[in-house]
């Protein structure tokens, strides 16, 4: 399946870390039929966080959110499938976890837009830079889910 090479970098924040909502989350994405070909836990550094978020580097909230980011473990995962990273942001839900809706990570999990627990890529050029900003290649497993073929048919 061409499609589904797919990928995006999705990361539990210390909060969603320290909350012990790792396995709830890896579950939401794995029942889906997502397939996770990547993940270690990390404490990232503060200068680590700001390419990270480099976007984000004029907003006012930057330096607090890297320093909350880079304030304890991350669990960084790299997700494969059709369609990942646009439904993997679906999962999600929106960034302000008031407005994020019911069923969605954030909607079910989350109660402030500063502590909503999980970091997903927003786009294909943003996957493809953080999967690498995160991991090496050699990082990357390629296999095959013996589920595939019922997922995909
Ligand atoms: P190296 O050893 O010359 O290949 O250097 P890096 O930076 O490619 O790899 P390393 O061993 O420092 O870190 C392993 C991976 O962890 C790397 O792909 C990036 C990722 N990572 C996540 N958080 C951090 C962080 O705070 N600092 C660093 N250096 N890497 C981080
Ligand atoms: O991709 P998202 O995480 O959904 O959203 P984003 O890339 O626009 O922002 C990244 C993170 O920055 C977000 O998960 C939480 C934080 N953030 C965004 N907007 C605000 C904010 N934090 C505060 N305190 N205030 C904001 O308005």
């Amino acid at each position: 399946h061409a499609a589904e090479l797919e990928r995006t970098f999705i990361a539990i924040k210390p909060d969603g870390v320290q909350r012990g909502l790792i396995s709830e989350i890896i579950s939401r994405f794995e029942r889906k039929g997502f397939k996770l070909v990547a993940i270690k836990i990390v404490v990232p550094s503060k200068d680590f966080a700001q390419k990270h978020y480099h976007d984000l580097k004029t907003r006012p909230f930057f330096d607090g959110l890297c320093d909350f980011l880079s304030s304890g473990p991350v669990v960084a995962m790299v997700w494969e499938g059709e369609g990942v990273i646009k439904y993997g942001r679906k999962l999600i839900g929106a960034t302000d976890p008031q407005k994020s809706e019911p069923g969605t990570i954030r909607g079910d999990l989350a109660v402030v837009v500063g502590r909503n627990i999980i970091h997903g890529s927003d786009g294909p050029e943003t996957a493809k830079e953080e999967v690498n900003l995160w991991f090496k290649p050699e990082e990357l497993v390629n296999y095959t889910s013996n589920s595939e073929k019922w997922i995909y048919g």
